[in-house]
């Protein structure tokens, strides 16, 4: 069972991931990973904070000359904004944030839960998924996101290959498939920015060279689409996950959503065995299982919660009406999201795959990749 979880203030010394359940027999390379936090940094819209850190991993564990020994991997990421002990306590919630319930909830203050809450956090939960998706370029399983949608402003997505696509989104300012609509959008993020309010958008990633076969029917806590709603969702500020068509699949006839189902001999030989799709509606899942085609899962994500022009709040002590507390906080985070989201998917596919192909070591998962392929060939 690969799983991880995180560790860590925004303010505290460092964040940690520790990821189990990793296989044996793994080259790490740190500077893939060091290249998403670098990614999770950017995008038009950030804050002052991202000036500040760069971001890079340390593994405390787990790796022996660069190579995984199959035991627990603990990854740090430090923070050079490290103050939090001369940090002062928040006395108005923020609407938006876990300020006012995570106070009540715990019988303390304000700072004790949002320094934990932060969307700081999300740099060990990529320091995890970078990690997880050099698992599956073994296997040739590519993982890509973008940003679909900014603040209302409809970008959309591109065909094209994944390296293609990869290589657009990378000139884009808001990493979106359309750079020539950065200027519209970068605008935008500057008016808003400007009279104090925040942006949300969409993102989407896409997964390929998935076999058939990942996931489960049989059980609701083992289905894939049901782990990456959970995994997606709990992504700070996530308001929505999508998978293929999604919420428009419920407004259209069952013959305008289904994959059609044929065969071409000439592509059995690929992790498809074979069969192919004309559409790919389902997003590459059917009951909770990879159906060969890629996996496209999508993630609202609502504006940040920290406006320069606060909202109406109540100050703890006193219970008087004031405006809601300001820190340092983003414009916009919709790019930085969809790297966040990328990897908290390349996690779950990962953990899908060790699931069916064992996790003790690569050599063993290959084989039994190899194995599976032959015996389905025959299906
Ligand atoms: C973030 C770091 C934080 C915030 C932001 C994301 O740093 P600081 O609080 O020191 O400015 O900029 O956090 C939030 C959006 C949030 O809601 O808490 C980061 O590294 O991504």
């Amino acid at each position: 069972m690969l799983r991880y979880w995180t560790a860590g203030e925004s303010h505290g010394p460092a964040l940690v991931a520790l990821v189990d359940g990793f296989p044996a027999g793994l080259t790490v390379d740190a500077a893939l990973i060091d290249a998403e936090l670098r990614r999770r940094q950017g995008g038009y819209g950030r804050g002052g904070r991202q000036r500040i850190e760069t971001d890079t991993v340390t593994f405390l564990s787990g790796l022996w000359k660069g190579v995984t020994l199959g035991s627990p991997l603990a990854v740090e990421v430090i923070n050079k904004d490290a103050k939090l002990e001369r940090l002062e306590e928040v006395e108005r919630p923020r609407p938006g944030h876990v300020d006012l319930a995570g106070a009540v909830k715990h019988l303390g203050g304000v700072r004790a839960v949002l320094e934990r809450a932060s969307a700081r956090e999300t740099a060990a939960r990529v320091a995890a998924g970078g990690l997880a998706r050099q698992l599956l370029g073994v296997f040739g399983i590519e993982v890509a996101g973008w940003v679909t949608e900014l603040g209302g402003v409809v970008l959309g997505g591109r065909a094209g290959t994944l390296p293609e696509l990869r290589a657009l989104r990378d000139t884009s300012a808001i990493y979106s498939l359309h750079p020539d609509k950065d200027p519209e959008v970068t605008a935008l993020i500057d008016r808003v920015g400007k009279e104090g309010d925040t942006l949300g958008g969409i993102v989407e990633v896409r997964v390929e060279g998935l076999p058939i076969g990942l996931g489960t029917h049989a059980q609701w806590d083992r289905k894939l689409d049901g782990r990456l709603a959970q995994a997606v969702m709990a992504v700070q500020a996530i308001k929505g996950v999508e998978i293929g068509m999604g919420f428009e699949a419920a407004r259209r006839r069952g013959s305008e959503v289904h994959d059609p189902i044929h065969y071409d001999p000439a592509a059995r030989g690929g992790p498809q065995l074979g069969f192919t799709r004309p559409t790919n509606n389902a997003g590459g899942l059917e009951a909770g299982t990879t159906n060969g085609q890629p996996l496209v899962v999508r993630a609202a994500m609502k504006p940040i919660a920290t406006l320069r022009k606060p909202l109406a709040s109540v100050n703890l002590a006193s219970k008087q009406p004031e405006e809601a507390a300001y820190e340092r906080s983003d414009v916009c985070a919709v790019s930085a999201c969809s790297v966040i989201v990328e990897n908290v998917v390349a996690f779950e596919v990962a953990a899908a795959l060790v699931d069916k192909f064992g996790g003790d070591s690569i050599a063993e998962m290959k084989a039994r990749w190899d194995l599976y392929h032959e015996m389905a060939r025959g299906c």
